[in-house]
């Protein structure tokens, strides 16, 4: 089969799902830097593959991807390895709501509402907006007891099987451990902090830290 190619940046959470999933399942892949966040913003060769302008982008031979949650999918179905997708329908349904909490609470409330807010924006000379850090800090409980609450007894967000829930929050949580509202905030839900800890530490991870 031929090697994918994924399109955008190690900044990327949506980008960095896609490489662990990639990874988890022993997929050699390339990776072509795209900096949607560049002055003037993606290259035009970028909206040919992305016409929303975002990252990623995954092209596996003649087929053309985006959108995270329907390539790390595709790379789950279409490449041997382990399973990352749990074959019962409910668990299946379970992870499908957790990838689903991660993109619409979590991202806009942990990692942009908390991580640029509280940690990214002052470390680049940026000017915090407190009124959108304390929003996002008051609803930051309700995102982590919801997945502490589905994630049930673990290891892994949808029981003893590795999934791509699990990928898909990791790279999002890493963000947000490094705001110092983290600390307090994860410390009503210590599942989840073991959680964090054991996907924290896998290989895959660990390859994958952004650089820029
Ligand atoms: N729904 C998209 C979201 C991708 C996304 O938002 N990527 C971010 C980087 S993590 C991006 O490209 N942001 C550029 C922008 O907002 O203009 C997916 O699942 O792939």
């Amino acid at each position: 089969m031929q090697k994918p190619q994924l399109f955008g940046a190690d900044y990327s959470v949506y980008v960095r799902a896609v490489r662990l999933a990639l990874m988890e399942k022993g997929v050699d892949y390339g990776l072509t830097p795209v900096d949607v966040f560049a002055p003037g913003g993606p290259p035009s060769s970028h909206l040919v593959r992305h016409p929303f302008g975002r990252i990623p982008a995954f092209e596996h031979g003649d087929f053309a991807l985006y959108e995270t949650g329907a390539i790390t999918r595709y790379v789950d179905e279409a490449f041997a390895g382990p399973a990352l997708q749990p074959k019962d329908a409910r668990r299946r349904a379970r992870m499908n709501q957790m990838i689903g909490i991660a993109d619409s609470y979590v991202y806009p409330i942990l990692v942009w509402g908390i991580y640029v807010e509280q940690a990214s924006k002052p470390s680049s000379g940026r000017e915090t907006d407190a009124a959108k850090l304390a929003a996002s800090l008051a609803k930051a409980p309700v995102c982590l007891k919801a997945v502490t609450d589905l994630m049930g007894d673990g290891p892994w967000l949808c029981g003893n099987e590795l999934t791509l829930a699990d990928l898909h929050l990791a790279p999002m949580m890493d963000y947000f451990m490094k705001a110092l509202a983290a600390v307090e905030l994860m410390a009503d839900f210590p599942a989840l902090m073991e959680w964090w800890e054991q996907i924290s530490a896998r290989p895959a991870m660990r390859a994958t830290i952004p650089t820029s």
